[in-house]
C-alpha cells in the first residue's frame, strides 16, 4: 500500500508480520490525517477476521430508571428522585413493556439504569425473573459494572457471589458502559462519584471468571487526550489477554446537548472513523468492533463497516440515553432497515444472538 502519511508504513509492516501494535503506534494512528490509509489497514484486519459479514441483532433496550445518585457531568439522562422527568419502572410496567413486543423475535434485552438508592435488591431480582418468565428465549445483557458495584454494596456481598446470584436469576452478560475513559484524571473531573477505572476492570475480570461475557466501551470526544484514548484501549487489551472475556468493543461518540459539557462540539466523522479503525488495529484480541449507529448516525455507521467495524449493534426499539443528549438518529430501526443498511454498504448481513451465533433466518426482503 502507498500511504499519504509515511508514518503508517511501519505500522503496516508490523501488521504484515503479525507483530502487536504499541502505544506509539496507537498515537500515530489517532494523530494521522491519512484517514483512507488508516481505514485500509483496519479494513484488511477486519476482513481477515470476518470476511464481508456484518453482524446485527434484534434487541430491545430497557432503561428501568433514570434516577441516579452519581450525576456524571456528561449525562443528560439522569435525574434526582422527584425531579421533573424522573421515572422508575414498576415491575408491572416492565412486564407490559415486554408484552407489548411479545410477537417480535427479540434475541437480547439490553438493560441499564441509573444508580437509584431507593431500589431494593429484590427489585433487580424481580426484574431478571420477570424477563426470564416472559421472554425465556432472550439473552439478558444487563447492569454495567457501576450497577454491579452498587448492588454488591447494597446487599453486602462480594462481587463474585453477587454475580452468581444474578446469574441464577437470569443474567447472562454485562453491557460495556460505565468505564467511560480508564483515566484517573477524567474520573476525578467528570464522574468522581462512581467507581474508578481500576474497580471497573476488576469487576470485568471477576465477571469473566464467573463465565459471563462482557462488552467494553470508550466515551470519546470530550476532554480526553489521544494518549488517554490509547491507554484505555491498551488496558482493555491487557485484561483480554488474561481472561478472553470481552465480546465486543463499542466506541461511544459523546453528545453534549443538555449536559454540563454542553459547550463542547459534537464529534466529527473523520475522528469517529479514525477511532473505530484505531480500536480495530490495537484491540487485536477483541473479535468485534461495533459501529453504534445511535451515536454516529445510520449513514456513518454504514461507512464504518469499511473502517474496521463488523457489527451495527441492533434494532434497539427505543434508545433513551443518547437521545436525551441530543442524538438525531432514529430511536430504533426495523430488522429490514438494518439489513438494507448492511447490503447497501456492500456487506452480507448476519443476524446474530448475543454470542455472535447466527440466528436462522428466512431470506431477507431488501426491497
Ligand atoms: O456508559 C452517557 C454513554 C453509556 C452520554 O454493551 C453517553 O453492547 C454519549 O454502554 N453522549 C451507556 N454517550 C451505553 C452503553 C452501550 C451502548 C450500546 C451497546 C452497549 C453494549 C453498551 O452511554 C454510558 C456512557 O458512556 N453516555 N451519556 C452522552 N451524553
Amino acid at each position: 500500500m502507498i500511504f499519504n502519511d509515511p508514518k503508517l508504513e511501519p505500522i503496516q509492516a508490523k501488521l504484515a508480520h503479525a507483530k502487536r501494535l504499541d502505544a506509539n503506534d496507537g498515537l500515530t494512528l489517532l494523530n494521522s490525517n491519512d484517514l483512507i490509509g488508516i481505514g485500509r489497514l483496519a479494513d484488511a484486519v477486519r476482513r481477515q477476521r470476518h470476511g464481508n459479514k456484518a453482524y446485527f441483532i434484534y434487541n430491545q433496550h430497557l432503561n428501568y430508571t433514570n434516577v441516579c445518585q452519581n450525576r456524571c457531568q456528561f449525562c443528560a439522562f439522569a435525574r434526582d428522585e422527584g425531579e421533573k422527568g424522573s421515572y422508575t419502572m414498576t415491575i408491572d410496567t416492565v412486564k407490559q413493556t415486554l408484552l407489548d413486543r411479545i410477537d417480535e423475535p427479540i434475541q437480547e434485552l439490553h438493560i441499564v439504569g441509573g444508580i437509584n438508592p431507593e431500589l431494593p435488591f429484590q427489585y433487580y431480582i424481580d426484574l431478571l425473573q420477570t424477563i426470564a418468565e416472559i421472554r425465556p428465549e432472550a439473552v439478558v445483557k444487563a447492569f454495567t459494572a457501576v450497577e454491579i458495584d452498587h448492588l454488591a454494596t447494597l446487599v453486602g456481598l462480594d462481587v463474585r457471589t453477587l454475580l452468581n446470584e444474578l446469574k441464577a436469576a437470569g443474567l447472562a452478560m454485562l453491557p460495556g458502559g460505565g468505564a467511560e475513559v480508564l483515566s484517573a484524571r477524567i474520573h476525578d473531573r467528570l464522574y468522581h462519584r462512581k467507581i474508578n477505572g481500576i474497580r471497573w476492570l476488576e469487576i470485568q475480570k471477576i465477571a469473566h471468571e464467573c463465565g459471563l461475557k462482557t462488552n467494553a466501551t470508550l466515551l470519546y470526544g470530550h476532554i480526553e487526550t489521544p494518549e488517554e484514548r490509547v491507554a484505555h484501549l491498551l488496558q482493555l487489551r491487557q485484561l483480554q489477554d488474561q481472561t478472553g472475556g470481552f465480546s465486543a468493543f463499542i466506541p461511544l461518540a459523546f453528545h453534549s446537548a443538555h449536559t454540563n459539557l454542553a459547550a463542547l462540539p459534537e464529534t466529527v466523522a473523520f475522528d469517529d472513523l479514525k477511532t473505530i479503525a484505531t480500536a480495530r488495529l490495537l484491540l487485536d484480541n477483541i473479535d468485534h468492533i461495533k459501529a453504534y449507529w445511535v451515536m454516529i448516525g445510520e449513514s456513518l455507521a454504514q461507512v464504518a463497516l469499511s473502517f474496521g467495524a463488523d457489527d451495527l449493534d441492533g434494532t434497539i426499539i427505543e434508545e433513551k440515553i443518547t437521545h436525551m443528549a441530543g442524538a438525531t438518529s432514529a430511536k430504533g430501526l426495523s430488522r429490514q432497515k438494518m439489513v438494507k443498511m448492511i447490503v447497501a454498504a456492500g456487506f452480507v448481513p448476519v443476524e446474530r444472538n448475543s454470542f455472535y451465533e447466527p440466528v436462522k433466518q428466512a431470506s431477507y426482503d431488501t426491497n
